[in-house]
């Protein structure tokens, strides 16, 4: 029988407009002689998951014969965004299923945007996670990742009247075609309950007697790489009652109360927290991370058993990546599993231990570690507690061998953190279990062993390593610039750069080049269009396409400092309003974009948004300011957003206050796109310079190692005049709502501004100024952004996925015959 390949390898639209028109038919259930773009789009999807599931198949059963090492990737957030459209470009089938398709009357592109974003992540380190997938797929890695099922994703940002409001976003309100839903695999996830001592065989045991139980179900997600036939798993799991679910309310009788509590398991994957910084003692957020978690292990522990007897090959089959500290449960639960169900002494465990896991933080300050209350923890989950308490006195006692009695280092480095509330230190855990600590840039990397993590980079130095982050070129290139792709695979004369970046830099030999210059400014335009059509539609503004068209997008932060960027657009139309008409003719046209969501409870981060609104309405309204500065504020910034966003972009804004930004990935998609970056010299920007030179890049503000010492000026720190100037008409109700901004203005004045925008403010505007003039010059400006482009190619998510693998997992590529 022909299996789908075949189809595609004789390249036989008929074969796929009728597999399309049997899902229209007998998946989705509408006539084949009428439907509408959103059927044909989940017919469409069906077709091709039907191809997906052909390789995924052969992948798993290709990795259960080789039996590689195998890296578990878990992560409590994956910001997949849509998937059609990636998947067809790494599946190698997109061009023969938009001809199918436009033979019934359809395209491909609008079909695309049928579908809904699934944003189950946060921001940068949820992103990361997708790009990761997309990376260890490609490159063939043996590799699972293992996350929760949200039902509500990140919520949706909805601007009413300039301000933020939140509404949900249920995500499954229209199916999800590229999962499937395993029935068969689920696993018991307990909760609660107490801790005995028996015996067993003449040992003594802990028995974790639980309270309650809820069941995991496991959804699976099949995540093609390009250019291979290798496609990964990644295994979601969602909450379900347990039948053994709090038995003891049937039993007493109230049977809808019993009905309703079982209800109430499904709540722990029902909600994804929408702040990416803090995490307050949350029982729920806890849940969580236990939840996905326990069902992870036991699915690893299963994996593992099914082919092996002995639990001295775990370490030589498991590599467990810890994305931060909000799976590190996972550190507890195997030693539990090791401990209280394989009943390995705590010796045998404990060597398991520190040769399966690596942890990877993505926080730069101490307030961003995560901490448990213990009396929470202990409730929750009371065996692992104990488990830690024990991990942390064998650990105390073996550095008092090696420190002395220093109390004080002794205090900072133990697991639990002694005070009013007494903590468990998730970081803390996760460095001393894992055998490798990551940053996510070299600046995140000298933080991390100078300052955060100090004391355990001078007790062992040979943990620490960083792999600066890198976003996959095949999502924010191939699938969202297909223009640029085109572009670059012409003047390259081959594709292979799209599985081989460093191929990119060949763009270097043609900077100069008259013709691509053409070719390269035409594809810019085209995206420029569509991106002000978006514009247009959305907020009724017209934007001139001859603007420079300069972006700031990503969540918003104090730090991130989209304040600096509005401070700065208001200093430039105060400018503009104080210009005669001949100085007027030099200014360079701006259109300034700027978009991201904040935390529900950040307060300042909603008055940002709100004040970007009302400098916009200003501006937009003041006839006199015309098409010299335009303001618009994208709502609900989001992955399939930025997709259109980004290569529309002449500059990207990446302002954060150095030593701030762990490391930055929007920059990277920016910079593949040929954007030319206005940066601080930040986590992964600093790396950029090195690579596109300095030249090519508008470097601003303090560094990290001067920001301490500016901090400590305090207030003798001299602001310019210009700042205080544009405070002060905020202040004084130039844009109205000065009551509303008063506690914006106060956090950025005097010794209150913390991250520093009045010291940075002149040479923001020194940047902006020379990248004004680098815009007027065509010519240079196009080479900066070919050469901005060809100098990517280190921040690909392939590089740093394959570093991964030999410096940190010890995994192997596994190729699954074509
Ligand atoms: O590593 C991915 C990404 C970095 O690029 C950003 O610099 C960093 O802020 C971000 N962190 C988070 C919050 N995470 N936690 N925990 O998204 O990670």
């Amino acid at each position: 029988m022909l299996g789908l390949m075949d189809v595609f390898l004789k390249n036989d639209p008929i074969s796929l407009q009728k597999d399309i028109l049997h899902h229209v038919e007998y998946t989705v259930a509408r006539s084949r002689f009428s439907f509408d773009d959103f059927e044909a789009y989940q017919a469409l999807a069906h077709s091709v998951r039907d191809l997906l599931i052909e390789r995924w198949h052969d992948t798993l059963i290709h990795f259960k014969k080789e039996d590689p090492k195998r890296v578990y990737f878990l992560s409590l957030e994956f910001l997949m965004g849509r998937s059609l459209s990636n998947i067809v470009i790494n599946l190698g089938i997109r061009d023969q299923f938009a001809d199918a398709l436009s033979q019934l009357g359809f395209d491909f592109e609008v079909l695309a945007e049928q579908e809904g974003d699934a944003c189950l992540g946060n921001g940068g380190l949820a992103r990361l996670s997708a790009c990761q997938m997309d990376s260890l797929a490609t490159l063939d890695y043996p590799a699972v990742g293992y996350g929760l099922r949200y039902q509500y994703g990140l919520f949706r940002q909805v601007i009413v009247d300039g301000f933020q409001h939140e509404q949900p976003d249920y995500w499954l309100n229209f199916g999800n075609p590229w999962e499937i839903e395993r029935v068969h695999i689920t696993y018991p996830v307990k909760f609660y309950g107490t801790v005995t001592d028996e015996f067993l065989n003449g040992e003594k045991c802990k028995v974790w007697v639980p309270g309650e139980m809820v069941e995991a179900v496991a959804y699976d997600n099949p995540i093609p790489g390009y250019g291979t036939r290798n496609t990964i798993n990644l295994r979601l799991w969602a909450a379900k009652p347990s039948d053994q679910h709090d038995m003891e309310s049937f039993n007493t009788g109230d049977y809808v109360d019993a009905v309703v509590n079982r209800q109430r398991a499904e709540s722990i994957s029902s909600i994804l927290y929408p702040d990416d910084r803090s995490y307050q003692g949350k029982e729920l957020r806890l849940k969580q991370q236990y939840f996905f978690v326990s069902a992870s292990v036991q699915d690893i522990f299963r994996r593992f058993k099914d082919t092996h007897k002995k639990f001295d090959e775990f370490p030589e089959k498991v590599a467990l990546q810890l994305n931060d500290t909000h799976p590190s449960l996972a550190i507890a639960e195997v030693m539990r599993v090791l401990l209280d169900e394989e009943h390995l002494s705590w010796h045998r465990a404990w060597d398991i231990i520190c040769k399966i896991f690596s942890f990877t933080t993505h926080t730069v300050s101490p307030e961003g570690l995560e901490k448990i209350p213990v009396d929470l923890l202990g409730n929750l989950l009371p065996r692992h507690l104990q488990i830690i308490y024990d991990i942390n006195f064998n650990f105390v006692e073996e550095l008092k061998k090696m420190i002395g009695l220093d109390y004080d280092r002794l205090t900072r480095m133990s697991i639990v953190e002694e005070g009013a509330v007494k903590n468990i230190r998730m970081a803390n855990l996760s460095v001393i279990c894992s055998h490798t600590v990551n940053g996510v840039s070299r600046l995140h990397s000298e933080l991390l062993r100078t300052k955060l993590f100090k004391d355990f980079y001078d007790l062992w130095p040979h943990k620490f390593q960083y792999k600066t982050n890198g976003v996959t070129q095949r999502r924010w290139i191939v699938v969202s610039n297909p223009s640029l792709c085109a572009l670059i695979s012409k003047w390259l004369g081959t594709e292979a750069w799209i599985r081989d970046i460093d191929l990119l830099i060949g763009l270097r030999d043609y900077a100069t080049n008259a013709e691509l210059h053409q070719e390269w400014k035409m594809v810019k335009k085209v995206n420029k269009i569509r991106l002000a059509e978006y514009i247009e539609a959305m907020s009724g503004l017209k934007v001139s396409l001859d603007a420079m068209f300069d972006v700031q997008t990503k969540r918003i932060h104090e730090y991130k400092r989209q304040l600096l960027n509005i401070l700065g657009i208001i200093h430039r139309y105060d400018c503009i309003k104080n210009m005669d008409k001949n100085d007027r003719k030099k200014v360079v046209p701006r259109v300034c974009i700027i978009g991201g969501k904040a935390a529900p409870g950040y307060e300042i981060a909603k008055k940002i948004i709100k004040l970007c609104h009302v400098v916009a309405e200003r501006i937009n309204n003041d006839n006199d300011i015309g098409d010299l500065l335009k303001l618009v504020f994208i709502p609900d910034y989001n992955v399939s957003v930025a997709e259109m966003v980004i290569p529309g972009a002449d500059l990207s804004q990446h302002l954060s206050t150095a030593g701030h930004e762990a490391s930055g990935t929007g920059s990277m998609k920016f910079l593949m796109n040929g954007c030319l970056l206005l940066a601080t010299a930040d986590g992964s920007t600093i790396e950029m310079v090195e690579e596109i030179g300095q030249d090519n890049m508008f470097l601003f503000g303090a560094k990290a190692h001067e920001v301490v010492a500016l901090r400590k000026k305090g207030p003798t720190l001299k602001v310019p005049l210009q700042f205080s100037r544009v405070v002060r008409m905020i202040r004084d109700g130039h844009f109205g709502f000065e009551d509303y901004f008063k506690s914006l203005c106060d956090k950025i004045e005097g010794t209150s501004d913390y991250f520093l925008l009045g010291a940075d403010f002149m040479s923001y505007l020194e940047a902006q100024a020379a990248a004004d003039k680098a815009f007027v010059d065509e010519e240079r400006w196009t080479k900066m952004s070919i050469l901005s482009a060809a100098g990517s190619g280190r921040f690909s998510s392939d590089r740093t996925i394959q570093e991964y693998a030999e410096n940190t997992w010890d995994i192997q590529p596994c190729r699954c015959p074509f």
